[in-house]
């Protein structure tokens, strides 16, 4: 009796969502966050564990992007689609994810989060997903909205406090974030901590 889709090789429980790990958001990029590249390092580790479904996010936004000052918006020009500030850090072992979400592609509406207008949230649940660990950039942006977001889908969130770093626009962003994520029900652990 072989049923595959309810196999393990099927069942998911624990996924990482890697979220913006882009040259933009690194130093030298057009919106660099702080230490953004020192978690490089840490995402690698566990792109090579096998019990992880892997997904990483990324900013993928059209020229013209709402966000954007030239419209009005917060921010600078970055990450738009096929350019190099859009690729992912080039140390990031982005060929091991199982699923690359795009994010920001329609020129008038802002999308912080990994599930906003994607497929992502029924992907995680038809891999069995339960648990998502999130980490990357930015911690008071994207990765808040990703968290945030993962909790009303209904998974258990765990946000890696050491694998994230903040923009910090107003200073203390990053840290009323994390307490925001928190309240909502998310857990903080140390990469370090999660077992293989
Ligand atoms: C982000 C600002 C603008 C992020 C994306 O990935 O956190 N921040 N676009
Ligand atoms: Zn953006």
């Amino acid at each position: 009796m072989s049923d595959i889709a309810a196999g393990p090789a099927a069942g998911f429980e624990d996924a990482l969502v890697v979220v913006d790990l882009q040259n933009d958001f690194c130093p030298g990029g057009a919106l660099a966050v702080s230490e953004g590249d020192l978690i490089v390092p840490l995402v690698n580790r566990f792109f090579g564990r096998p019990r992880f479904f892997k997904v990483a996010t990324r900013d993928w936004h059209p020229a013209d992007h709402i966000s954007f000052e030239a419209r009005g918006g917060l921010w600078p020009s970055h990450c738009v689609a096929e350019t190099p500030g859009a690729r992912f850090h080039p140390d990031m072992h982005a060929d091991r994810a199982d699923l690359v979400i795009s994010k920001g592609a329609l020129k008038d509406a802002e999308a912080y989060s990994g599930f906003d207008g994607t497929p992502l949230a029924a992907d995680l649940r038809s891999r069995g997903v339960r648990r998502i660990f999130v980490c990357g950039l930015a911690t008071d942006y994207c990765v808040r909205a990703t968290a945030l977001d993962g909790r009303s889908e209904g998974f258990e969130v765990v946000v890696l406090e050491d694998a994230i770093r903040a923009v910090n626009v107003k200073s203390g962003d990053g840290d009323r974030a994390i307490r925001e994520m928190l309240g909502a029900g998310c857990a903080l652990m140390k990469s370090v901590d999660i077992s293989e």
